[in-house]
């Protein structure tokens, strides 16, 4: 009993002094002192040395070391869940610092939106090459050698070398992967191609040397200029509203036949006539028709058996009118307080 007495002594003394200073040390104290190997367990089991006269004198005691070991547990947890708030330098309390988030360009959000409606009808969408060579820009696409549009004036020509063995340029429209698409031979096919276009022009507010296009292709059996029709109806009826109107005049374009350019009732005066339909009530937006079979033709499709339609959309001139942007040249000089006006998912 004498022993054990003593024992408890030294126990309460090395408890006693203990400091911890974190987790790591409380538990360390833990498993020590209270764990099932612990030295409080160890010492209660030296109750059974006790003669039976002072068993019950020293259950007391030994049950009041328990406690005082498990006060000081409570306390070195207290102790240390503080110190952690009082002596690092981070203010827990204080809101955290802001995420700076940039904004999309206001050409992406007009493109995604244009292919998301597109990819709502089952459209995929690819992307083809910038520097290209004639044959996938022009000769595919029933444009002949002398055809006015390959014109040094129009186009810009890449300097290849000498001995190049095609002329290569930078594309004039985004159908250069189209045609890559049809080569690959796997039909039907439906697909919109977004992307950049280069053409020789003087910029200036209204027209720039490069800007942007989304143009999209559908072949299969039977496809019909019915077909197209509806498609570009669902289009801009989801791109400007169900009250839209729409019209289709007879137009030109080397690779499709019959072609058309396609109008919508003035979305700014709704037909009334304004600055932005010059007073028509009008606005043209896009160009479009059925595939030349020549151009099927060109890229392995057998136009006796296939059929599409095809078209072509600016994406510059309906985010000026979309955002109420005057100058094309503030699409890419990448000022700040121009680009971060545009905040919008998408
Ligand atoms: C416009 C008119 C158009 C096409 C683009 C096309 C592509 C292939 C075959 C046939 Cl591979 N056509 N594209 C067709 C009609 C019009 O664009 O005004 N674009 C801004």
């Amino acid at each position: 009993m004498q022993d054990l007495l003593q024992k408890i002594e030294a126990y309460k003394n090395e408890i006693s002094s203990f400091s911890a200073t974190d987790d790591k040390q409380v538990e360390d104290f833990r498993i020590k002192w209270l764990g099932t190997k612990g030295l409080v367990k160890g010492i209660m089991g030296e109750m059974k040395n006790v003669p039976n006269e002072q068993k019950r004198e020293a259950g007391q005691i030994l049950n009041e070391f328990k406690q005082f070991a498990e006060a000081k547990f409570d306390e070195l947890k207290d102790a240390t869940s503080n110190t952690v708030q009082q002596t690092s330098d981070i203010d827990l309390t204080l809101p955290g610092d802001e995420t700076p988030l940039g904004s999309r360009h206001p050409i992406s959000l007009m493109r995604n939106q244009i292919i998301s409606i597109f990819q709502r009808l089952g459209f995929a969408v690819a992307e083809g090459p910038e520097i290209e060579d004639d044959w996938h820009n022009f000769t595919a696409l029933n444009m002949p050698e002398h055809h006015p549009a390959r014109d040094m004036q129009d186009t810009f020509y890449v300097d290849a070398g000498e001995n190049a063995a095609v002329d290569w340029l930078l594309r004039t429209h985004t159908s250069n992967t189209q045609i890559r698409e049809m080569k690959k031979g796997k039909l039907p096919i439906r697909v919109i191609c977004p992307g950049r276009v280069y053409r020789n022009e003087t910029i200036s507010a209204r027209s720039h040397c490069f800007f942007h296009q989304v143009e999209g292709l559908y072949i299969d059996e039977n496809v019909s200029f019915a077909d197209l029709k509806q498609t570009l109806y669902f289009f801009v009826k989801e791109m400007y509203g169900q009250d839209v109107r729409v019209r289709f005049r007879p137009s030109y374009f080397p690779f499709t036949e019959p072609s058309a350019e396609m109008d919508v009732s003035c979305f700014i005066c709704g037909g009334k006539g304004c600055n932005i339909c010059k007073k028509t009530g009008w606005v043209e937006i896009l160009g479009c028709g059925m595939i030349h079979p020549n151009v099927l033709q060109n890229s392995g499709i057998n136009p006796e058996k296939y059929t599409g339609f095809a078209f072509g959309m600016g994406v510059e001139r309906p985010a000026m009118l979309k955002y109420g942007i005057n100058d094309i040249r503030l699409f890419s000089e990448n000022d700040v307080r121009f680009l971060k006006q545009f905040t919008s998912a998408g």
